[in-house]
């Protein structure tokens, strides 16, 4: 028996953080929040998302990425093999959603993280409406944040929802934090007694 991976994944400024936080505390569970800006590679990828001057090839950031998140799969598997639930705020599919909307191609942006953990559920908030997403407090203070790269993201997003069959989606239009973090907790509520597979792979 081990504890649950549980992935939350969406566009920025949908609530992820919120969620995630909310979701871990309830499980008492270790949240990972990628990109991890505090690695030696979280910092280089901190200065390509908060300096849209900054020259990084695309191919060299996505590997970057990819990188941050090789970092931590050690820690991810002993807190699970040891009864710890994770939970995720963006993982691969972050990935490949956002490096395909600057124009890579989906399997090269899916090799990289070939190996890596996955999730038993990957929740996926949908914002209908992507105009009050860009309204959103702090929205446009990073290299992603333009709406017109946003709508390719969850192009992409929906792309990935109808390739991997773990992944479950929320609609967040019209919900308070509350009522987003309840329809969480139902998807979630079955895989708090454990799991008894052993962890799949990309
Ligand atoms: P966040 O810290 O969750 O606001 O994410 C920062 C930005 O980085 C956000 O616009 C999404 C983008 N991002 C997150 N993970 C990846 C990734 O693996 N690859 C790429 N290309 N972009 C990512």
């Amino acid at each position: 028996m081990r504890a649950p991976l549980i992935v939350i994944e969406g566009l920025d400024r949908t609530g992820k953080s919120t969620q995630t936080a909310k979701l871990c505390h309830r499980l008492n569970g270790f949240l990972v929040k990628f990109p991890n800006r505090e690695t030696p590679i979280g910092k280089l990828l901190n200065q390509y998302l908060t300096d849209a001057s900054n020259p990084m090839p695309l191919e060299v950031a996505h590997l970057l990425f990819s990188a941050n998140r090789w970092e931590m799969v050690k820690n991810i598997e002993d807190l699970l093999s040891k009864g710890t639930p994770v939970v995720m705020d963006r993982y691969v599919y972050s990935g490949v959603a956002y490096s395909m909307a600057k124009g890579l191609d989906i399997e090269w942006c899916l090799a990289p993280d070939k190996g890596l953990p996955k999730p038993d559920v990957t929740i996926f908030l949908k914002a209908n409406d992507l105009d009050s997403i860009s309204q959103r407090e702090g929205f446009g203070e990073e290299r992603y944040e333009v709406a017109s790269l946003q709508t390719s993201v969850r192009n992409n997003f929906e792309i990935l929802r109808s390739r991997y069959d773990e992944w479950k989606v929320i609609i967040i239009d019209g919900k308070d934090i509350d009522q987003v973090h309840e329809h969480i907790w139902e998807l979630v509520c079955p895989l708090t007694r454990g799991v008894t597979t052993g962890l799949n792979r990309f």
